[in-house]
């Protein structure tokens, strides 16, 4: 079977695939879509038609094709279940989805490309007013995930939720180098700071990293 990523290196949609691809070894050809301004190959006819939205990542296996990535995320986890990303327990299942919809639905989704475009070149924000927006829609989701982290035993031993990784890891570690790119001021998030370290010393969250592709 053949795997293919649409993907971008500066995307953390993208990166979190990389790294579930990468755990759970599935071998996938990755395919550049530029997403860069004034590229803006995502928008290009030929990308529109593989995904009519125009965003990273789109999964391919041979002819099934698939957007977003947390429905790549569980679609891998459901046909490649070793190692698996999500605890058999299902409280647990739960508290691993709570902090990946914080991050995917309530910090990410603000503050992607097409909306930081927007926010300049509709409604006329400069530098500065963009910054703060992202700042502050980073600032809100990581002090709930820190809040949620911090009143868990498991946390920080070394992952999320102990010592497997799960999807939280991956959710985390991409928003992380997103908020790092952004400058954003992590240091008042000593949890999320120590286990974005601990999940950097694995191999399939570095050979995901934007630095490596
Ligand atoms: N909810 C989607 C978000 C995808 C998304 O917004 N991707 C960004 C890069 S991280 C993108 O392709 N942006 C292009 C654009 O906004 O034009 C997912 O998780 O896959």
């Amino acid at each position: 079977m053949e795997h293919v990523l649409y993907d971008y290196f500066r995307s953390t949609a993208a990166y979190r695939v990389r790294i579930a691809l990468n755990l759970k070894g599935i071998q996938t050809e990755h395919v550049l879509i530029n997403l860069k301004p004034g590229v803006d190959e995502q928008k290009a006819t030929a990308y529109k038609d593989i995904n009519p939205q125009g965003r990273v990542p789109t999964y391919i296996e041979d002819d099934f094709v698939l957007a977003q990535s947390p429905a790549i995320l569980e679609y891998l986890e459901e046909c490649y279940p070793n190692p698996a990303l999500l605890p058999t327990d299902p409280h647990k299942r739960a508290k691993v989805r709570q902090l990946c919809a914080t991050i995917a639905c309530d910090i990410h989704p603000l503050n992607n490309l097409s909306v930081l475009q927007y926010l300049k070149n509709e409604l006329a924000a400069d530098t500065d007013a963009v910054s703060q927006w992202y700042s502050h829609w980073v600032t809100e989701g990581f002090n709930a995930v820190e809040a949620m982290l911090t009143t868990s035993d498991s946390a920080g031993t070394p992952y999320c939720f102990g010592s497997e990784i799960t999807l939280a890891d991956i959710y985390l570690t991409a928003q992380v180098y997103n908020a790092n790119r952004f400058n954003v001021d992590i240091s008042g998030y000593p949890m999320i700071i120590k286990i974005e370290a601990a999940c950097q010393k694995v191999s399939a969250f570095q050979n995901a990293s934007p630095e490596k592709q």
